[in-house]
């Protein structure tokens, strides 16, 4: 599958494998005190030790190599390298990830790192987090203190993992950290100040930076696909991808967080739909929100089927008895990873990747001792069909990184969830390679 210069990765974030939360100098974050908070996260779990990724960090990447795994997506935790989320650097957060990409560039990995996955400084959040405007100078200069102490070993860089989330679940829902509803006047700011601090962040990382650095982002969304290849029904599905979602949804749009990015313009829809209740939103802001990228990521994990209604307007179509689902119950529709990268090609043209796509399964290890999971297997690989012919049809995609490499905190589901390519014994935190990462293995160094 591919050609030789694919780009093959898995990922992963801090918070939900590092551990040593709030240790070693680190400050908190709205996660370390929301999974604290009884009843916020399944079973009252939280992410203090998690995969203990900080003291078995080379245990991993041992792992990855012997894989063959190639690229790294990671995340930095924000407060573990600046304690407030501005002012004071705690080097030895500094001095983890310096050995931890050491560790990777020893064997042979290229690290992507995020700079942001979710973890927002808890003094931050005390001084009006994303509602302060201040967080766009905070968050640069985060972002320039990652530049000038990482780039000359880390060459690829995400501003902003999922805004979709980190504002829509977190703030529109309440569910994620730090678990308080807003106002959309107050999400619709917020989500205005993320968008100028990716900018500013694409600014900052690039002047620190030692090496010609290659910036991008990673949001997501649900893919419509179209029920068949008519142009009607392909034309309805792609106006309902990438048009304005009601108010209570307006979170989970593709192109209120893409088309400024890209275009320097909110979508026109938007504008209208949403009027009420908009921020002040600038020529500056669109300017510094529009910086130039190098390439577009999404994380992807399925979608919906539309077709063109009487009207030739889009109408969702229900799922039959049955559907396919993984374990968190997610739909299972490989055509996501055909559709969403054509539709999101055609719309952007940047070089894309598939910066995250994986299954959650009811793993556990048989008496053999070793992990048997078919569905992890069965299911990437006909995802990665569907991205496959999406490349043959002209869309330049560049890479897949699959979440994740290692099962780990899944955020409000905790450890209920298994997304790993490789299993984690909690207890013991022994790790145990499952079927499906042999599988992988074998997949990207071109030996099936
Ligand atoms: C993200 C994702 C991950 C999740 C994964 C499975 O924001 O990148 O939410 O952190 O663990 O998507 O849900």
């Amino acid at each position: 599958m591919f050609d030789k210069d694919f780009t093959w990765g898995v990922a992963t974030a801090s918070y939900q494998i590092e551990g040593a939360a709030g240790q070693h100098g680190a400050g908190k974050t709205i996660w370390d005190v929301f999974s604290h908070d009884q009843g916020r996260v399944y079973d009252d779990q939280n992410g203090d030790r998690a995969c203990n990724h900080y003291e078995l960090y080379q245990k991993d990447i041992a792992i990855m190599k012997e894989l063959g795994i190639k690229n790294y997506r990671f995340s930095v935790n924000w407060a573990r390298v600046l304690p407030d989320g501005f002012g004071r650097v705690n080097e030895e957060g500094i001095d983890f990830y310096n050995r931890l990409i050491d560790a990777m560039v020893e064997a042979g990995i290229e690290p992507w790192l995020t700079v942001f996955h979710w973890e927002l400084p808890y003094e931050i959040y005390k001084r009006g987090g994303w509602l302060n405007p201040d967080i766009v100078e905070w968050f640069g200069d985060y972002a320039a203190l990652l530049s000038e102490r990482f780039s000359d070993r880390v060459k690829h860089f995400f501003t902003i993992n999922e805004p979709q989330c980190f504002i829509g679940l977190s703030y529109v829902r309440g569910v994620h950290a730090p678990g308080a509803k807003r106002t959309p006047e107050e999400t619709l700011q917020m989500g205005h100040n993320a968008l100028k601090a990716h900018g500013r962040a694409v600014q900052r990382l690039r002047e620190k930076a030692k090496q010609p650095l290659i910036i991008g982002v990673a949001p997501t969304g649900s893919v419509a696909y179209p029920s068949t290849d008519s142009p009607e029904d392909v034309a309805a599905a792609k106006k309902l991808y990438f048009g304005a979602p009601d108010l209570e949804d307006w979170a989970w749009s593709v192109a209120w967080w893409s088309d400024p990015i890209v275009f320097g313009k909110y979508p026109e829809d938007g504008l209208k739909k949403y009027e009420r209740f908009l921020p002040e939103i600038t020529d500056d802001d669109l300017k510094l929100i529009s910086q130039p990228i190098d390439f577009y990521g999404q994380n992807i994990y399925n979608g919906y089927e539309v077709r063109a209604g009487e009207d030739g307007e889009p109408e969702a179509v229900s799922r039959y008895d049955g559907f396919p689902r993984t374990a968190i119950g997610w739909p299972i529709t490989p055509e996501a990873l055909y559709w969403g990268p054509r539709f999101l090609y055609e719309r952007y043209k940047l070089p894309f990747y598939i910066t995250e796509n994986g299954i959650s399964c009811c793993d556990v290890v048989s008496l053999d001792g070793r992990v048997h999971d078919p569905e992890r297997t069965d299911f990437t690989e006909r995802y990665l069909l569907a991205l496959e012919r999406a490349k043959k049809d002209g869309a330049d995609i560049r890479g897949y990184f699959h979440w994740s490499l290692l099962d780990n905190f899944e955020w409000a589901d905790g450890y209920k969830e298994r997304f790993g390519l490789v299993y984690v014994d909690y207890r013991t935190q022994e790790r145990i390679i499952k079927d499906s990462g042999y599988w992988y293995s074998k997949l990207i160094c071109q030996e099936i």
